[in-house]
Order: C-alpha cells, then sequence, then structure tokens
C-alpha cells in the first residue's frame, strides 16, 4: 500500500489542474482529521468549459476504503449532509464544493489525514471519464457547526 501510494504521489505530485474533454478540476482540498476520525471530506471547483452538461458520478482514493458524493440539507433547523447520486456540471458553469455544501466524503480512512500532505483522488465523469486530481489537505480552520454527527455510513 505504501509502495503505491508513494507511486501515485511521485505521478501525480504537483499536478494542480486536471483537464479532460472541457471539464477542469481545480483547487482541490482536504481537511485534516484527528487520530482515528473514519471519515474527511474533499473539495474542489468544477470548470465545465464544454458546450453539454456533465455529471461527476463517482470518486475514489487510495487513502479510503471508499468514497461517496455527498451535500448538505438543512431538515428542521439541522444541517445532515447525504449522498448523492451524482454532481451536475452545468456546461459553461462552475461548481463549488465546500464546507456545508456538496463534497466528497472519504468513507473508511486508512490514516489521518495530515496538513502538508497530499493524495489522489480519481473523479469519473459521465461524458469526460476519468480525471486525475491531487489533494492538498490542509489544516481545519473553522469548525464545522453540524460536523458530521449522524453520519451512519448507510443511505
Ligand atoms: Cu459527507
Amino acid at each position: 500500500m505504501a509502495r503505491l501510494l508513494a507511486g501515485l504521489l511521485l505521478v501525480f505530485g504537483g499536478v494542480t489542474t486536471a483537464l479532460a474533454a472541457g471539464i477542469e478540476v481545480t483547487a482541490a482540498y482536504a481537511r485534516a482529521t484527528p487520530p482515528g476520525a473514519p471519515v474527511g471530506g474533499a473539495y474542489f471547483e468544477i470548470r465545465n468549459r464544454g458546450d453539454q452538461a456533465d455529471r461527476l458520478l463517482a470518486a475514489a482514493s487510495p487513502v479510503a476504503g471508499r468514497v461517496e458524493l455527498h451535500t448538505h440539507t438543512v431538515q428542521d433547523g439541522v444541517a445532515r449532509m447525504h449522498e448523492v447520486p451524482a454532481i451536475e456540471a452545468p456546461a459553461g458553469q462552475t461548481v463549488r464544493l465546500q464546507p456545508g455544501g456538496l463534497h466528497v466524503m472519504l468513507m473508511e480512512l486508512k490514516a489521518p489525514l495530515k496538513a502538508g500532505e497530499s493524495f489522489p483522488l480519481t473523479l469519473t465523469f459521465e461524458r469526460a471519464g476519468q480525471l486525475e486530481v491531487t489533494v492538498q489537505v490542509k489544516e481545519t480552520t473553522e469548525v464545522m457547526s453540524h460536523g458530521h454527527h449522524g453520519h451512519h455510513g448507510k443511505h
């Protein structure tokens, strides 16, 4: 596993922008996680430079057992997150994944995400196909009021 990860980081290290079939993914980052935390969030911007709508269908990373696409909704004044089947990327628009909104959820983390490190994330788009991005891990600077409570890991 360590060898695989090192190889992937070598291949993808330094890549901040990934581009495929009109889809550009920039500013990918994840929040550092405390020891033992089972999940982490990853965020980035998807710019669709093409003239046809696309959708992010799935994501995968060697740092997580599985990866889900999530959004937050507020019900009865309580913010909750839940899985979504896809994240829409309308033609000519930029979609921003951010804390409190759409995000990529890294489930079953194999090790804590440490600030200053980076890891590869494979994104699968309906039209553009697979795109590899490098996610930078950043220190958590703001406290999420809703956190990840109530995350049952099933939907
Ligand atoms: Cu989530």
